[in-house]
């Protein structure tokens, strides 16, 4: 156990970094966005956001160095499909992007607000400006999910979150085709009891690849007397055996302090679902949801992140 805290993610000092008030177009709240490093070096983010209706859609917003500068799309870059996609029909949130050398193509996999909840749904692009749909591949009640970017032992692996009231573990799955799913895997669990990880817990941004393992930050959800406490904590999977998990922090090492973070739409939450390593392989900056009202930028090194794991 540590017993002194390291501070292993240091938020941007113009944080958030962006808000509702950068759009161009009228909305409520923009968060929990995905994040792409394209090949110029352009960091793009797929953000989620929430009209006045209280529905999600995605918009990218693109920058140069990652921090500031964002080019936003002046209009919606995907938008939900009820009419061919009914179980799009109360919008789409939370994207996570992984680069599929594989197929040359970015897979964004996001949740479907379904009439019976949130659903697992993906499509493939390799520009952010026209989207293949493959629709829901994981039915309701299931969200929380990323694909690893390449096959393991011949299939793809998508990490998932279905619910098992009254608790929400982290599953993986396996498909030949990106269309059919099986082999599900128990993958890790939410602790019990006082835990800050108690009951609830979700892949943040798709795992990060290290000689060492796919490293996940995950999120933990702690219900309270005054609501739910979104922190995250970190755990290592084998390489070639991605339910194999081979280490797990006892402590969560990220939680709401900023004023951004306490305060909003829903207060107390962090909800990152994606980031980017910089050229030198070590530098992560992770993009979070702070508080479902704005989006803010935390730096670290993964480095420090595997020795804080131990
Ligand atoms: C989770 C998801 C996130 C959201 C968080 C806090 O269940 O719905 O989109 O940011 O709750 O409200």
């Amino acid at each position: 156990m540590n017993n002194h805290h390291p501070e292993l993610f240091r938020r941007h000092e113009r944080n958030p970094i962006l808000t509702a008030a950068d759009w161009t177009y009228p909305i409520n709240s923009v968060f929990n966005p995905g994040a792409a490093r394209l090949p110029d070096g352009t960091t793009l983010l797929l953000c989620r956001v929430e009209d006045r209706r209280g529905q999600s859609h995605l918009c990218a917003a693109r920058s140069a160095d990652g921090k500031g500068d964002w080019q936003i799309d002046p209009q919606p870059t995907l938008s939900a499909d009820p009419k061919n996609f009914p179980e799009e029909m109360w919008g789409i949130e939370d994207p996570r992007i992984t680069y599929l050398p594989e197929l040359s193509k970015y897979a964004v996999v996001y949740t479907a607000y379904t009439r019976e909840g949130p659903g697992v749904a993906l499509a493939l692009t390799e520009d952010f400006r026209r989207f293949e749909r493959y629709g829901v591949i994981m039915p309701p009640e299931d969200k929380d999910a990323a694909l690893l970017p390449r096959r393991i032992g011949g299939r793809w692996a998508l990490i998932h979150r279905p619910v098992s009231s009254p608790r929400a573990n982290i599953w993986i799955s396996y498909s030949p085709d990106l269309r059919h799913w099986g082999g599900h895997k128990l993958m890790l669990e939410c602790r019990r009891g006082g835990w800050w990880d108690a009951n609830k817990i979700g892949l943040s941004p798709p795992p990060i690849e290290t000689p060492a393992g796919w490293l996940m930050i995950y999120h933990g959800v702690r219900q309270t007397a005054a609501g739910s406490l979104y922190r995250l904590g970190l755990a290592l999977f084998d390489l070639n055996a991605p339910d194999r998990c081979l280490k797990r922090s006892d402590e969560w090492f990220f939680g709401p302090e900023a004023h951004y973070e306490l305060h909003g739409d829903v207060g107390n939450v962090v909800f990152p679902c994606g980031c980017t390593i910089a050229p030198d392989g070590d530098t992560i900056n992770v993009y979070y949801g702070a508080a479902d009202s704005s989006i803010a930028l935390a730096t670290g090194s993964v480095r420090a992140l595997l020795e804080w794991l131990g």
